[in-house]
């Protein structure tokens, strides 16, 4: 069988940054460089998961519609559903977000789709299910950016869809959203 792979390796450490990491071990020298971290204060953020947060958080498309909204349903009490995904960075985003919410008093659920039956993202039956269940708002994390039509689904049925996906969208076809 022929088996065409096309190997990316990734640059080795030059050696100055190879001094200045010095203080880790080889191997976690070089993948530290990988990653972009090329002096010892940012690899020991980056490690102790301490990352650089002056970014402005506002600058995400519809942050500020997305605070509001969140913030009216937790002063109603509507009911919330942070709608994830079933493998390690969907469960961890979804356990992360349910539990602030639930600090700030929210009235709010986890839904993760099963994997044998649902498969990966939104789909239309559970959106269904969460609005008959009584769900006014669903969050998504690590889904959404994919399912335009699920999206506009939620928006047919009267369910308001916060979209926050770390996937990138597919070409020309973002799902349904306010200006
Ligand atoms: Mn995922």
């Amino acid at each position: 069988m022929i088996n065409n792979k096309r190997w990316i390796v990734p640059p080795l450490i030059t050696p100055e940054v190879d001094t200045a990491l010095s203080a880790f071990p080889p191997i976690l020298r070089q993948i530290l460089f990988n990653r972009g971290y090329t002096t010892d204060a940012e690899a020991r953020a980056y490690l102790n998961a301490k990352p650089d947060f002056n970014t402005d958080p506002f600058q995400m498309s519809g942050m500020k519609k997305s605070v509001d909204r969140i913030q009216t349903a937790i002063q109603k009490h509507e009911p919330i559903a942070i709608y994830g995904d079933y493998d390690v960075d969907g469960v961890t985003s979804t356990a992360l977000l349910v539990e602030t919410l639930q600090q700030l008093n929210a009235n709010v659920r986890g839904y993760i789709p099963n994997r044998f039956e649902e498969g990966y993202g939104l789909n239309n039956n559970a959106l269904d299910e969460l609005k008959a269940d009584g769900v006014q708002l669903v969050i998504t994390v690590d889904c959404g950016i994919r399912s335009p039509s699920e999206a506009l689904h939620a928006q047919t049925i009267g369910l308001d869809l916060i979209i926050s996906d770390h996937h990138h969208p597919a070409e020309g076809d973002l799902p349904p959203h306010l200006p």
